[in-house]
């Protein structure tokens, strides 16, 4: 890749779009306990005037992925002109098969033929949401898997995963997408049928070229070196997604680099060096996360924040120096590039950008100004707080 020039690097921030999910702005908690906020939205349209806030004050977040059936709405091309009035998009359409009692033992890889039908008709049918909000891409994360050895036939669940992965993917239109996500573990224990980059790299190819991998970055074991699965899938035209979020132990769906912000640095660096961080490569960046303690929407600008300081530091790499040094074989001068670039300080960079944006510098200072979340306190009365299952 050639270098790009500081106002490059500017114009390349400026294009990027983080999407944000709108499960995000409901309630959510732990197995232990929910923790229910005030003025947290009750339907699928408040939560798309929450994650619009997002967009209103960083510029860079102009899209909501939707999860089918918690954002169930009878009238799918309403939500759809509801978003553009607000100066957003819907985007991803995430399938839902794991809360019902059906789905006990699995959903596409059920032992039981009729509920894999259940299974298959819910992702279809999200197909034909996908039609009415205009939505290009399925996102398939199975909560299948087994809790104990032996409980069913490991290589038998990988053929019902795969017919029913051809089934849906027949149903595809020519701009429709699918995205297949793994995840090591939870809420099965013992086996996941889907729990690793390989098992989603091998469907999504025998799928074929309308089939693309999801990283979240809270499904791998400790140590794992995501930015290694993001290289070698960029290269092979199989990265579809990042579903963001950041983990100490498990899943646990905190802030992006909130954790571990040279991890996401590491990443980015993976996916400016592939000169993929813009719309046209194809790649989609969204968070998946739940606020379960902070508060929901400044906690989601944060993470665009977050995502586009990483992302800003990987653009500064100096590509030409560090090539440079790789070929010569010296190694601290090449980690010292990249080093460099990681402990720039690309805040004011950032609150530039934003300015020659028509936009506030410190999103999280203008947000809170705002008085939005007073207003949404006050009138948000009465109805059921949406949270998980709702
Ligand atoms: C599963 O843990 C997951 O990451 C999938 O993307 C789901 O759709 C999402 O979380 C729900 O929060
Ligand atoms: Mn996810």
């Amino acid at each position: 890749m050639i270098q790009p020039s500081d106002d490059q690097v500017r114009q390349i921030l400026r294009q990027q779009r983080i999407e944000v999910p709108s499960w995000a702005f409901g309630n959510s908690g732990t197995r232990f306990k929910v923790f229910a906020q005030p003025g947290v939205p009750r339907d699928p349209f408040e939560k798309i005037a929450d994650a619009a806030q997002v967009h209103r004050y960083t510029g860079v977040a102009p899209v909501v992925s939707l999860h089918i059936p918690w954002d169930a709405v009878d009238d799918y091309g309403r939500l759809a002109e509801h978003a553009a009035a607000l100066g957003v998009s819907i985007g991803v359409i995430n399938a839902n098969t794991f809360q019902d009692d059906d789905y006990r033992l699995g959903s596409v890889c059920h032992p039981d033929p009729a509920v894999r039908r259940k299974a298959i008709d819910h992702l279809k049918a999200c197909i034909e949401v996908m039609h009415q909000t205009g939505s290009a891409q399925l996102k398939l994360w199975f909560a299948d898997g087994l809790n104990y050895p032996g409980q069913d036939d490991l290589v038998d669940r990988q053929r019902r995963l795969a017919a029913a992965l051809a089934e849906v993917y027949a149903e595809l239109a020519d701009d429709q997408r699918i995205l297949l996500e793994y995840k090591l573990f939870e809420p099965a224990f013992y086996a996941t049928d889907v729990p690793d980059w390989g098992t989603a790299f091998a469907h999504t190819v025998d799928l074929g070229p309308k089939a693309s991998v999801v990283v979240d970055t809270g499904h791998h074991a400790p140590h794992t070196n995501i930015e290694f699965i993001v290289a070698f899938l960029v290269a092979r035209g199989k990265l579809g997604a990042f579903d963001f979020n950041s983990r100490f132990y498990a899943d646990d769906d905190l802030m992006v680099g909130a954790a571990d912000p040279f991890q996401l640095f590491r990443i980015m660096n993976e996916i400016a060096a592939a000169d993929a961080v813009t719309p046209d490569s194809g790649i989609l960046f969204m968070l998946d996360q739940c606020h379960n303690i902070e508060p929901k929407i400044q906690a989601q600008i944060r993470s665009v924040l977050n995502v586009q300081e990483a992302t800003a530091k990987a653009l500064l790499v100096d590509r030409a120096a560090l090539g440079e040094a790789q070929r010569a074989g010296d190694v601290l001068g090449a980690n010292a590039i990249l080093m460099d670039a990681y402990h720039t300080d690309v805040r004011p960079l950032l609150a530039g950008l934003r300015m020659d944006m028509g936009l506030e510098p410190n999103p999280i200072l203008a947000f809170q100004r705002s008085g939005y979340l007073r207003t949404v306190i006050d009138e948000r009365v009465g109805g059921t707080a949406a949270g998980w299952g709702a």
